[in-house]
């Protein structure tokens, strides 16, 4: 059984559950810990007595640990890659990728480390100074999704020890097995006991106890809208700080003017590449009318033609489905879709492989409208649903009618549109021919309305999340 790590320390549990292959569900990858409320009481009383003397670490000792983490993971890339493909079913290619980044994401954050920001300033009153400082925000509790299993892990705890917090991590109990490798990498990076802890487990036991434990100062969340909502209530109950990044029904706008090619390409890769399984995919593909017919004609071509299977074998482009739950989850929508009147031109069928693994068929609906459930809610699979538009402003005045606001996407020559796009596209990341997934490291990451909740997480805007400000006044 791989342990949790609490307090500096391997802890075994008296419950354990498996790690599952969705490409070969018979190979068990190990069996992983599962911790209780208990263990992440112990593991807050451990954060909370290191906390202290980590805050007032200085910006040396963490650069150089978060350089040491870094360099390992990357060292490391085709291994953890092999392992992260293999416990989430993105590919090999998709899976070194998600990995190299992880790394790059200490890389950034050890150099963050050595650039504290301060102000000073005199004060309106005569012989007085003001300084303006960050300090740690405290004990923070980190959970994270299973779709990205060691990027995102990545960018919640990298910034929170760059900035001097202690850090309470539980990964998504579907994929410990990247986060486990990262908390031993972790655990040999020199860090005081108890400023990390990894406490693997159900959100109902772990999650939950997390939450609500008036140990922990700050939660950061990424996953669901349900379970989001739910941790915003307990927080905003307590009054700890609270970022959410939740769901998406993230648009990709075709205009007539775009490039065919070009298009085809980003709404293939939006959509359906990491099987379709990012809160930034282009579920909904809206297209104008003058090139509507052309590039649907291509986008199914493309879609059919995509090879579904082993995410470790080299001729995949679309992996499984990372669970059962997710695969029927994604069935359902299309008897959901079929029956609101939209075209399956595509996929969207569970098929069989070498393997016993969660296989499915990358899905096109065409002749959608923006209201189906459909276009509306977020199905998190290879789905895409197009929705034919009239002409620019009626595309993006669909674009904007949901309930989210992560990533909005436009293929385009126009700079006029380009350019309209970017300041009209209700979305905290506008992405102009370029797919709605897929993003930079050393940026701020996060959305609008029911997308997210609280300050951006990465790059230099994770100091507003990981930190509290203070301001002192000196008599001079
Ligand atoms: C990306 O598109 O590169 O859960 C990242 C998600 C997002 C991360 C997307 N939080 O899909």
């Amino acid at each position: 059984m791989r342990p949790n790590y609490v307090g500096g320390a391997w802890v075994a549990a008296q419950q354990s559950a498996p790690n599952i292959n969705p490409s070969d569900i018979k190979d068990v990858i190990d069996e992983y810990a599962s911790g209780d409320a208990a263990l992440v009481d112990q593991a807050v009383q451990a954060a909370r007595a290191a906390f202290s003397a980590w805050a007032r670490s200085g910006p040396q000792v963490r650069a150089d640990a978060l350089d040491i983490i870094g360099s390992e993971i990357l060292a490391r890339r085709a291994e953890l890659g092999d392992l992260l493909a293999r416990e989430e079913g993105k590919t090999l290619p998709e899976a070194i990728g998600e990995v190299t980044r992880a790394g790059h994401i200490f890389k950034f954050f050890s150099g963050e480390a050595l650039r504290p920001h301060g102000e000073l300033m005199p004060s309106v009153r005569p012989g007085v100074q003001v300084e303006i400082t960050r300090e740690a925000a405290g004990v923070v509790g980190l959970i994270a999704p299973w779709n990205f299993p060691i990027a995102i892990p990545a960018w919640k705890i990298a910034p929170a020890l760059c900035h001097g917090n202690c850090v309470i991590f539980k990964p998504a109990d579907l994929v410990p097995g990247s986060s486990w490798v990262l908390a031993d990498i972790i655990s040999r990076a020199g860090l005081p006991d108890g400023v990390f802890n990894l406490v693997i487990g159900p959100g109902s036991l772990v999650g939950n106890a997390m939450v609500n434990h008036p140990g922990i100062d700050a939660i950061s969340f990424t996953g669901s809208v349900s379970t989001g909502e739910r941790i915003a209530r307990a927080a905003i109950e307590r009054r700890v700080k609270v970022q959410l990044e939740m769901g998406g029904k993230n648009p990709l706008v075709i205009v007539d003017d775009a490039s065919l090619e070009q298009a085809v390409e980003v709404a293939i890769q939006g959509s359906f590449y990491s099987t379709g399984q990012r809160c930034t995919a282009s579920s909904r593909v809206i297209v104008t009318a003058g090139i509507h017919d052309a590039f649907m004609r291509r986008f199914t071509e493309r879609a059919k033609a995509l090879v579904v299977g082993d995410a470790r074998d080299k001729a995949t482009q679309i992996g499984p489905v990372a669970s059962e739950a997710q695969l029927d989850q994604n069935l359902r929508y299309i008897e959901i879709g079929k029956s609101e009147g939209a075209k399956l031109l595509c996929g969207g069928e569970r098929i069989s492989g070498k393997t016993d693994g969660y296989y499915f068929t990358p899905a096109v609906f065409a002749e959608c409208s923006n209201s189906m459930r459909i276009s509306q809610e977020e199905i998190f699979g290879p789905v895409a649903s197009v929705i034919r538009a009239a002409n620019y402003d009626e595309a993006l005045a669909m674009a904007n009618d949901t309930p989210f606001g992560l990533s909005a996407g436009i293929c385009t020559t126009s700079l006029k549109l380009a350019t309209d796009f970017k300041r009209n596209a209700q979305a905290g990341m506008v992405m102009v021919n370029v797919p709605t997934a897929g993003v930079d490291y050393h940026v701020p990451f996060g959305g609008r309305k029911g997308s997210s909740y609280g300050t951006r997480e990465q790059g230099r805007y994770a100091a507003e999340f990981f930190t509290t400000v203070k301001t002192a006044y000196t008599g001079l």
